[in-house]
């Protein structure tokens, strides 16, 4: 299972206040704190309502590597921002994210395709709204699928990510993730990867950690693998590591979690 940090985001109040003051130095030292909780990969976001979004990813983007190896999801809405992250990115890329929309795949899949990238795939579409079933989820996957292969991306650079709603507004949702990852799993050989911003579903509530804790192990046991998230929860990434010897995806040792 691999771990996303959630962390490096505008939307928290440290890493904005960095942005805003170009504070290399904190920046680099959240980076250092999720390297050390075990974070495998950082999500690079600016957070909502920036006029000068483009510019701050190129900064975050580069601050971060200077003191990282750590693979870099360059996380933007739009095309234009997500370009200009990537560009500057020398570590291994993740574009977060490609939707299931026509002319967001024409711009975007070159560019996936030019920089070795892997690349998250939503499986919706603003068009459709997001409520959707999980055969309609699995059929969008399908179009990932084929327009990667026309720019000879292999479908293990794709991750599929089903698209995690909050709970108190979509209480059906869950169940049509869970069909949908059983899907995904069956539409290439060897399987393509998911993911999801686990947070997502219980944004503004209470008992947020106890939630996304039990989500993220019914997940797993769906078959996902990987997850953006907050690595700074220890019972949350040691739910991952047990779930991986649910999974028997890791072998058991009585100290598997600090493995
Ligand atoms: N799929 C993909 N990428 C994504 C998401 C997704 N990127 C963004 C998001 N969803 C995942 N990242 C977060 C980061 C933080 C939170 C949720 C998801 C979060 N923030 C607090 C909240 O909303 O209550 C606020 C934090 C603060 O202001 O202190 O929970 O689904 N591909």
């Amino acid at each position: 299972m691999m771990v996303i940090s959630e962390k490096i985001n505008g939307m928290f109040k440290k890493v904005g206040r960095a942005i805003d003051a170009r504070d290399v130095a904190a920046l680099q030292e959240i980076v250092h704190a999720n390297v050390a909780a075990g974070a495998n990969a950082l999500d690079i976001n600016t957070g909502p309502g920036r006029d000068n979004a483009a510019e701050d990813i190129v900064w975050m983007v580069k601050t971060v590597q200077e003191v990282t190896d750590l693979p870099l999801s360059i996380d933007s809405p739009m095309a234009k921002v997500l370009k200009a992250g990537v560009e500057a990115c020398e570590n291994a890329i993740i574009i977060n994210s490609i939707p299931a929309e026509g002319e967001r795949m024409a711009t975007l899949y070159p560019i996936a395709a030019d920089h070795d990238a892997d690349i998250i795939c939503l499986t919706f579409s603003e068009k459709e709204g997001i409520n959707l079933s999980a055969d309609r989820r699995a059929e969008l996957a399908m179009l990932h699928l084929a327009t990667a292969m026309e720019f000879e991306i292999e479908p293990n650079k794709l991750m599929f990510d089903p698209l995690i709603l909050p709970i108190n507004c979509a209480q059906d949702q869950p169940q049509e993730v869970f069909a949908a990852l059983e899907m995904f799993k069956t539409l290439a050989s060897p399987p393509p990867g998911s993911t999801v911003g686990l947070s997502n579903v219980s944004a503004g509530m209470k008992h947020r950690k106890l939630m996304n804790r039990t989500l993220l192990a019914m997940l797993c046991a769906h078959g996902l693998t990987s997850a953006i998230m907050d690595p700074f929860d220890v019972d949350l990434m040691n739910v991952a590591k047990t779930a991986e010897i649910m999974m028997n995806e890791k072998l058991y040792a009585d100290d598997y979690l600090k493995a």
